[in-house]
C-alpha cells in the first residue's frame, strides 16, 4: 500500500515531474525514472525532449555533485543504471524515425576509459537517424577499432573518452591508422566531456562533436560529402 507520504508521479505536472525525475536520478531510483519517462511520453512529449530535458537534465545535476565531492561513485554508479533504464525505453522510439540508410558507424569507448553513458547516447540518436551502428562498448584498445571497421565494412569511427587521462588513446588510434594507410578510408568523429574542437584538430580526427545532436548532423554531413565525391567518381 502507498505511504501517504509516497508521491504520485502522475499526479504531478510536467515541470514538476521532471524536477521529481532529476531527484529520483539523484537517488538512483530506476523504476521511478522509468515510469517518469512513461508518463511524460504519455503526454506526447517527443522521446528526444524526454531524454534532452528530463535525462541529460538530471545527470548534469549528477555531474556537477560527483566533481565537488558530494556524490561518490556507488551514487553515481546508481544514477547511471536509473539513466540507462530510462534510455531503453526510448531507444526503439528514437530508432523509429523509419530514416533510410545513412552509412555504418563503428563506436567505442577508449581504452582505459569505462564511460558508457554518452556513446551509448550517440548510438541511439544516430541510429534514429537511420544510421547502422556498431558498438564496441567500453575499454577499447586499438586493434579493436581497426579490426571492427574492416569486418563492419564501416563509413564513421566514433570514438568517446570522458577522461583527460583516455582521451590522448583517441590519437593512438589515430595514428596507426594513419601507419597502416587506412586512415583516409573512414570519417573520424570524436566526443566526450573533456574533448574540445582543437583536441580534435590536433589528434587528425574530422571533427569533434560536443553532443550527440550535433554528432548526427556532423556525420550525416560528411557522409553527403562521402556520397557526392563517389558519385563524382
Ligand atoms: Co566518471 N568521471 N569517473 N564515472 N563520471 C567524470 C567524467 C568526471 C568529469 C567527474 C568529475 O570529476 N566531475 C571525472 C573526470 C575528470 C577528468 O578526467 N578530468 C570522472 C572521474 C574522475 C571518474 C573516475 C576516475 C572516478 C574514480 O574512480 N575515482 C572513474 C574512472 C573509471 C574509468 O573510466 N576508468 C569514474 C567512474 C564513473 C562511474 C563508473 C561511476 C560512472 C560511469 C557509468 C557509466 O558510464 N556507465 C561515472 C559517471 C556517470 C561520470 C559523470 C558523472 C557523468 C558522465 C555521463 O554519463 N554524462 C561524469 C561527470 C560529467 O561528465 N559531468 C564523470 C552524461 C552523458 C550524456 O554525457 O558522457 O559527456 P557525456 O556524453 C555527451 C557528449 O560528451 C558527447 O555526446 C554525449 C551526449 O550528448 N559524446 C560524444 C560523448 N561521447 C561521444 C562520442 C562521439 C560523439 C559525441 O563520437 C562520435
Amino acid at each position: 500500500m502507498a505511504d501517504e507520504d509516497d508521491i504520485i508521479l502522475a499526479d504531478l505536472d510536467d515541470e514538476e515531474l521532471v524536477k521529481q525525475m532529476f531527484d529520483d536520478l539523484y537517488d538512483g531510483l530506476k523504476e521511478e525514472i522509468e515510469e517518469g519517462v512513461n508518463i511524460l511520453l504519455g503526454r506526447n512529449w517527443m522521446p528526444y525532449r524526454v531524454l534532452t530535458e528530463a535525462l541529460v537534465g538530471g545527470m548534469k545535476i549528477v555531474g556537477d555533485d560527483f566533481r565537488d565531492g558530494i556524490l561518490f561513485v556507488p551514487e553515481v554508479l546508481l544514477a547511471a543504471n536509473a539513466m540507462k533504464g530510462g534510455m531503453a525505453i526510448l531507444k526503439p522510439l528514437l530508432a523509429e524515425t523509419g530514416a533510410p540508410r545513412m552509412g555504418k558507424m563503428v563506436i567505442g569507448t577508449v581504452k582505459g576509459d569505462i564511460h558508457d553513458i554518452g556513446k551509448n547516447l550517440v548510438g541511439m540518436m544516430m541510429e534514429g537517424a537511420g544510421f547502422e551502428v556498431v558498438d564496441l562498448g567500453i575499454n577499447n584498445a586499438v586493434e579493436k577499432y581497426m579490426d571492427a571497421l574492416v569486418e563492419e565494412d564501416a563509413d564513421i569511427l566514433g570514438m568517446s573518452a570522458l577522461l583527460t587521462t583516455t582521451m590522448p588513446y583517441m590519437k593512438v588510434v589515430i595514428d596507426t591508422m594513419i601507419e597502416t594507410g587506412v586512415r583516409d578510408d573512414y570519417i573520424i568523429l570524436v566526443g566526450g566531456a573533456p574533448l574540445n574542437e582543437e583536441f580534435g584538430k590536433a589528434i587528425g580526427a574530422d571533427a569533434y562533436c560536443r553532443d550527440a545532436a550535433v554528432a548526427v548532423e556532423t556525420a550525416k554531413q560528411f557522409m553527403a560529402r562521402k556520397h557526392n565525391e563517389l558519385a563524382a567518381g
